[in-house]
């Protein structure tokens, strides 16, 4: 026997709904978190589902390359969203647990599938706001799959599951939306109390985290991974050199920019890049984790190199190829899109600087509208294509 919230309990009762009863459960309530969760998860989905697509272009997928500020506005919308999902699914899923000890636990078939895809939807829902939340606190370890790939196929199985439960609960969430209810238990906090109490845990969490990308609210955002402003040369590093094993690579003054086209190769030592058209452009860094930064960035036109192997950029696609010998992002692909914006550059300096080590010197991708994986550092070789 133990002694509970002044009740006494037995160990089973613990385990019980009876011992955790509450008059605040009630349909209207787990509707109404029901529909804000499903709000969010949608925005969370799309602005998910844009990045992947971004990431592993199929052939009909087109992505421009302006507003230049536009996938930092999605990536951090998907990341804001998904962490106001924690107090959102945190409630609607107290609102709903004593269900989890129904008896008989299967009634019917019918019931059966239901309580099937309600399992599904749990698993599904915990897997992609944990497994999210583990990443982008960089605790990459934690996990033992690749983040990307799992969080992608849990994303269709939520949805999936997502869709039955609303078909299946949308009779009962319009009733109990209609019909007014009692707003008070005997004491203790009301609905509306709890609603608001859950809408600001969504808000506190949003703040303490958003500065990652809106750098005005960064002071207040006490549990942001990254601030945009920190880091050399003002901005965050996602991999530093050293990580990446290319120090030496990188810092070798037999340094050459290999740039190949269909019939010509030129090979460019930092010297010649510095001597080419120089330019400068103010574009963000927007990681897939959720912040970004603004830089000023100066270097060569990745168009300008294209018409160097004698290809008009707006028909050239791209294969950027970093000195870093292993790793993922070690390469990205650009379309022809980002090659013939003039923004889309091979910058050798940052914010009045030669690009610090850490950023990518001597030579770096930045092109604007890109996710930060795609913006390759410690660039080695480029190799154009004809497109069309
Ligand atoms: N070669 C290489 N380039 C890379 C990476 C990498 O691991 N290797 N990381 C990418 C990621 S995930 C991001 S968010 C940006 C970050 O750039 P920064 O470190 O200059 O802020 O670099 C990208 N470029
Ligand atoms: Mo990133």
């Amino acid at each position: 026997m133990v002694r509970v919230l002044g009740k006494d309990l037995r160990l089973p009762d613990l385990v019980s709904p009876e011992s955790f009863h509450s008059e605040l459960r009630s349909t209207r309530l787990t509707s109404q978190l029901g529909i804000a969760l499903g709000v969010a998860f949608a925005v969370c989905f799309v602005t998910g589902l844009t990045s992947h697509l971004i990431q592993h272009p199929p052939a009909w997928f087109w992505w421009p390359s302006r507003p230049a500020g536009l996938y930092r506005f999605t990536q951090g919308l998907h990341v804001a969203t998904g962490l106001a999902c924690v107090p959102l699914l945190g409630a609607k899923l107290w609102s709903v647990y004593p269900r989890l000890f129904e008896r008989p636990a299967v009634r019917s078939i019918g019931h059966a599938l239901e309580r099937a895809s309600i399992a599904a939807l749990v698993a599904a829902a915990l897997f992609q706001v944990v497994g999210g939340l583990l990443n982008v606190s960089r605790w990459y370890g934690a996990l033992p799959f690749f983040f990307t790939t799992g969080h992608y196929w849990g994303a269709w199985l939520a949805v999936g599951a997502l869709l039955v439960h609303i078909g299946v609960k949308l009779p009962t969430v319009r009733d109990s939306l209609a019909r007014r209810v009692a707003d008070k238990g005997p004491g203790g906090i009301s609905r509306r109390e709890l609603l608001g109490t859950v809408g600001a845990a969504a808000g506190v969490i949003t703040l303490a985290t958003v500065g990652q990308t809106v750098a005005p609210l960064s002071p207040v955002s006490v549990l942001a991974p990254r601030r945009p402003t920190v880091g050399p040369q003002r901005l965050p590093v996602n991999k530093t050199a050293a990580g990446a094993g290319v120090r030496d690579l990188a810092l070798d003054p037999a340094y050459r920019l290999v740039v190949r086209g269909p019939d010509d190769e030129l090979s460019l030592s930092l010297a010649e890049l510095a001597s080419l058209a120089q330019h400068t452009v103010v574009l963000p860094i927007a990681c897939v984790e959720g912040w970004s930064a603004s830089g000023t960035w100066s270097g060569v036109r990745l168009g300008d190199l294209a018409r160097m192997v004698g290809l008009d950029p707006g028909e050239a696609s791209a294969e950027v190829e970093s000195l870093q010998q292993g790793g993922r992002y070690r390469v990205s692909t650009v379309a022809p899109t980002h090659i013939r914006d003039d923004w889309t550059l091979i910058a050798l300096g940052l914010n009045g600087e030669p690009l610090h080590l850490d950023h990518g010197y001597p030579a770096r991708l930045i092109a604007p509208n890109r996710p930060g994986v795609l913006q390759t550092k410690w660039v080695g070789r480029i190799t154009f294509r004809r497109d069309k």
